[in-house]
């Protein structure tokens, strides 16, 4: 324990001064007038410190830090601060593959679990709560297609050797403590009686007690841990909500990539989409004054559409544009006219769908009656008009769950959801 912790101390506004100042890599973005700094913690995520830094002469950057334990349990539940480490590999590795949807990263201190990254600047928000406020982003659905297309074909067999994958693989095994945390908040604790779980009570008790009690859904949250704990299709995001993203009306910024590892490429299609979901069933909560929500609910609906088949095109395209490339998943020795190139990919695709919706299913349940919840819901006063809103978004996340493989497009998906609006 004590060797975890040689060379780490956790920073707050104060210290923080000094170590930019006796960091160049800091440093050297602020200029030369370090005394007027100001710095401001905003940590608003579930996990971490996180410090917006501002020099006189305009110079920026961010510092994120992780400290040894969840920052919304409290020091109660331990949580290894190499997550940092973790983070700024993925940061870097996306980065280098997607440098328009990414921040950058200007210093990683492993022994301080401390990441320096550009800073997002405002007019940047969180998607969640421009979704809360009800403001349409036009690129959304472009940009996180291209995001996630380019970060998932590429660091797949189906653009990397054996050799490289396997070696990749091994490294992001390490952060097992966090795939360990979502495989209990996502996978299990839902579905079982734990002191963490919370729901919208006494008005979704029962709700509650019929997801503990659905043994169909039971067996289908299984497939998917396994295939989340099995299998290392791509250097996942990990963590791919509408809290992880950062908007503009031109900019669409992906950051806080803690739990990436090599896992099931649905795993964060499902996470976007999913939390897309849960924006379109929160809307009726928001809605009030003069505007009822429907014509943006049709645009989160747009936009979930837009997204799965964008995504779909792009990635289609980055493999046939590396086909012949040193992929190994379909060699075209073996995959060698274009009829069967095409079956192999069509049966890809429609795999991946069927995963991303049950992994979106799984993530929409965890949000409702786990541990963590969602500011789309838990910023609508109401709670019998919040219970109502969770509810049919729990419905909507069990049908999928349990009958995913009947759709074979997202349009049928999107006619789906609007019918259990509808309810
Ligand atoms: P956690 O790991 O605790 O979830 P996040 O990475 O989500 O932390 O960051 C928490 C908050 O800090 C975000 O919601 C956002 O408001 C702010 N933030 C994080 N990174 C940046 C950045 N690069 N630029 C601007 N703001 C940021
Ligand atoms: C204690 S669970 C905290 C959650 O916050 C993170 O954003 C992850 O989604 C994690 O499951
Ligand atoms: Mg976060």
């Amino acid at each position: 324990m004590a060797a975890a912790n040689e060379g780490f101390r956790a920073l707050d506004e104060k210290s923080l001064v000094e170590y930019i100042k006796s960091t160049p890599a800091l440093s050297s973005h602020l200029g030369e007038h370090l005394d007027g700094l100001t710095v401001k913690e905003v940590g608003d995520g579930n996990l971490n410190f996180v410090y917006i830094v501002v020099a006189p002469n305009g110079g920026s950057f961010v510092i994120k830090q992780a400290l040894p334990y969840i920052r919304c349990v409290g020091e109660s539940w331990s949580m290894t601060k190499e997550r940092a480490y973790f983070e700024s590999l993925a940061l870097r590795q996306h980065g280098s593959l997607c440098p328009d949807h990414v921040p950058e990263v200007y210093h990683f201190d492993r022994p301080m679990s401390l990441i320096g990254m550009q800073y997002l600047k405002p007019p940047h928000i969180i998607l969640r709560k421009g979704l809360i406020a009800g403001v349409e982003y036009p690129l959304l659905a472009e940009h996180m297609s291209t995001y996630m297309a380019r970060t998932l074909f590429f660091t797949s067999l189906l653009y990397r050797s054996t050799l490289e994958h396997k070696r990749e693989v091994a490294e992001f095994c390490g952060n097992v403590e966090l795939c360990r945390l979502t495989e209990q908040v996502v996978f299990s604790d839902p579905y079982r009686v734990v002191e963490h779980n919370r729901w919208t009570s006494p008005y979704l008790d029962k709700d509650a007690e019929a997801v503990r009690g659905d043994n169909d859904l039971k067996l289908e949250v299984a497939g998917l841990k396994s295939m989340f704990c099995e299998r290392a299709q791509a250097l996942i995001h990990g963590d791919l909500h509408t809290g992880s993203v950062m908007v503009t009306a031109d900019s669409t910024q992906v950051i806080d990539p803690e739990f990436a590892f090599y896992g099931p490429m649905g795993f964060d299609i499902g996470a976007f989409l999913g939390n897309l979901i849960l924006a379109f069933f929160s809307q009726d909560g928001h809605a009030g004054q003069g505007n009822d929500r429907e014509s943006y609910k049709q645009w989160i609906l747009k936009t979930i559409e837009e997204t799965w088949n964008l995504f779909q095109d792009k990635f289609i395209s980055l493999w046939n544009e590396h086909k012949d490339g040193n992929g190994e998943a379909y060699l075209l020795s073996i995959y060698n006219t274009p009829e069967l190139q095409v079956l192999a990919q069509k049966k890809y695709m429609n795999d991946l769908f069927h995963d991303a919706l049950g992994f979106g299913a799984a993530k929409m349940i965890r949000r409702i009656v786990g541990i963590a919840h969602v500011e789309d819901f838990e910023a609508i006063p109401d709670a019998s008009k919040r219970a109502d809103c969770e509810r049919r978004a729990l419905n909507c996340a069990k049908m999928l769950l349990k009958e995913r493989r009947r759709f074979q497009a997202i349009d049928p998906v999107i006619s789906a959801i609007k019918e259990i609006a509808s309810t």
